[in-house]
C-alpha cells in the first residue's frame, strides 16, 4: 500500500480541479462582477456585439422553419450558444483562421462566409464549401473533433511562414470525449502552435448529458495534461467570453503557444432537424433554470442601462437579419444545381484515384446528353 503522505493521487486531482472557478464577467442579471477583467469595449462595439446575437438568433429561427419548409438541408441550430461563438469570434481579427464544427456557421458568418454560402453548405452544394478568398475559414466539420488536429496543423503552419493570426477550432462537451481532441491539444502545445482550442459544453452530446461523458469534473482541465493554460468560461456570458478569447490570442501572437477554453451553454433546440426530439433526455426545468441565463438577454440588460440599446434597435436589426436572409435565400435558389462532376472535380485537387476517375467518365458522358 502506498503511504497517503507520500502519494496521494485524489488529492493531486482535487486540486487540480479546484483551480477550475468559472470565469464571469457580466451575471445574469447584466451586471458586471468582475471589473478587474471587463475588457472595456466601445460603445459601438457593445452595440455592434448586441446586434449580432440579436441577428444570430433571428438566423436561427428562419434557418429552422426554412428546414422545415424543406428549404434548408443539415441544420444544427444555434439557440443559447450566442455569446460563446460570438464573443469569440468577436474577439479574432480578419487574419485568424476559423476551423468550425457543424453547429458553428454564426462564426465563419460574422468572419465574412456569404450567408447564401452558408445556407448552400446546409443544402450540400460545394458552392458552400467554398470560402471567397481573403476569408478564413473551412467547412463546418462534420466528423466529431477532426478539426481539432486540423487546427493545430494550421497554427504550426501560420508559425512556420511567420504569417500573424491564431487557428481557432470548436468541438462540443461530446468531442473532448475523441482521440482526435488530444491529438490535436497535444500536438499544439508540444509545438506551440498559435491555436485556441474551445470546447462548448452545451451539456449534451444528442442525448447523452455531460454527467456520462467523462468522470472529468472539468472539460476544462483536459488541458492541463497537455500543457495547455486552460479555462472554465460562463458561455452565456459574452464579455467574459471575449476576454478570455483576446487573451489566448494575444498569448498565442506572442509565441506562448494555444489554449484550450470550456464554454459553458445551452442548446435550447434539438441536436439538428433531423428527427431530434429533446423532451425524451431532458425536462423542461432544465430549459427554464438555462433560460435565466441567456446570453441575449442578460447583455440587453447590461447595454440598454448603458443608454445603448432600446427596442426600436433590437427592432432595426430583426427586420435588417430577416431581408439579409430572405436575399441570400433567392441567391442560394439562383444558384445553378451542381453536377456530379463537378463535385467530384471539387473533391480532388490534382488527379483523381483510377476507381474515382471511371465513375467520373461514366457521370460526364451522362452529363453531356
Ligand atoms: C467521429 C464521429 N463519431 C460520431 C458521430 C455522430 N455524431 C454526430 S453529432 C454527435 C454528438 C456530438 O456532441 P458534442 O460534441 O457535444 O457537440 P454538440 O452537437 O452538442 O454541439 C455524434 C456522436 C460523428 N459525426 N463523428
Amino acid at each position: 500500500m502506498a503511504n497517503n503522505n507520500i502519494l496521494d493521487p485524489q488529492k493531486t486531482l482535487h486540486e487540480i480541479e479546484e483551480k477550475f472557478e468559472m470565469f464571469q464577467i457580466l451575471n445574469e442579471e447584466g451586471e458586471i462582477v468582475n471589473e478587474e477583467a471587463n475588457p472595456n469595449l466601445s460603445d459601438d462595439e457593445l452595440v455592434e456585439l448586441m446586434s449580432r446575437m440579436v441577428y444570430t438568433r433571428i438566423l436561427d429561427q428562419r434557418s429552422i422553419s426554412l428546414n422545415r419548409q424543406g428549404r434548408l438541408g443539415f441544420y444544427a441550430p444555434t439557440a443559447g450558444q450566442e455569446a460563446s461563438q460570438l464573443g469569440s469570434q468577436f474577439a479574432l481579427e480578419k487574419e485568424d483562421w476559423i476551423l468550425p464544427g457543424y453547429r458553428d456557421v454564426p462564426q465563419i458568418v460574422w468572419h465574412g462566409l456569404p450567408l447564401e454560402k452558408a445556407f448552400l453548405f446546409s443544402r450540400g452544394h460545394f458552392v458552400g464549401n467554398q470560402a471567397p478568398e481573403g476569408v478564413n475559414v473551412l467547412s463546418p466539420q462534420i466528423i466529431i473533433g477532426a478539426q481539432y488536429i486540423q487546427a493545430a496543423g494550421v497554427a504550426l503552419g501560420l508559425k512556420k511562414r511567420g504569417t500573424k493570426g491564431v487557428a481557432v477550432t470548436y468541438t462540443g462537451d461530446g468531442g473532448s470525449s475523441q482521440g482526435d481532441f488530444y491529438e490535436g491539444i497535444n500536438f499544439a502545445g508540444a509545438f506551440k502552435a498559435p491555436a485556441i482550442f474551445f470546447i462548448q459544453n452545451n451539456q449534451y452530446a444528442i442525448s447523452t448529458p455531460r454527467e456520462l461523458q467523462t468522470a472529468a469534473t472539468t472539460l476544462a482541465q483536459k488541458g492541463v495534461a497537455a500543457g495547455l493554460p486552460s479555462v472554465l468560461v460562463d458561455g452565456m456570458d459574452a464579455l467574459a467570453v471575449y476576454a478570455v478569447t483576446k487573451d489566448a490570442r494575444e498569448r498565442a501572437l506572442r509565441g506562448e503557444g494555444p489554449t484550450l477554453i470550456e464554454t459553458m451553454c445551452y442548446r435550447y433546440g434539438p441536436h439538428t432537424m433531423a428527427g431530434d426530439d429533446p423532451t425524451r433526455y431532458r425536462t423542461s426545468d432544465i430549459d427554464s433554470e438555462w433560460e435565466k441565463k441567456d446570453p441575449l438577454v442578460r447583455f440587453r440588460k447590461y447595454v440598454e442601462a448603458k443608454g445603448l440599446w432600446s427596442e426600436e434597435k433590437e427592432n432595426e436589426v430583426i427586420e435588417r437579419a430577416k431581408e439579409e436572409i430572405k436575399q441570400a435565400i433567392k441567391a442560394a435558389d439562383a444558384t445553378p444545381k451542381q453536377t456530379v462532376t463537378q463535385l467530384m472535380e471539387n473533391m480532388y485537387k490534382g488527379d483523381m484515384p483510377s476507381n474515382v476517375k471511371e465513375q467520373y467518365e461514366i457521370y460526364k458522358e451522362k452529363e453531356s446528353k
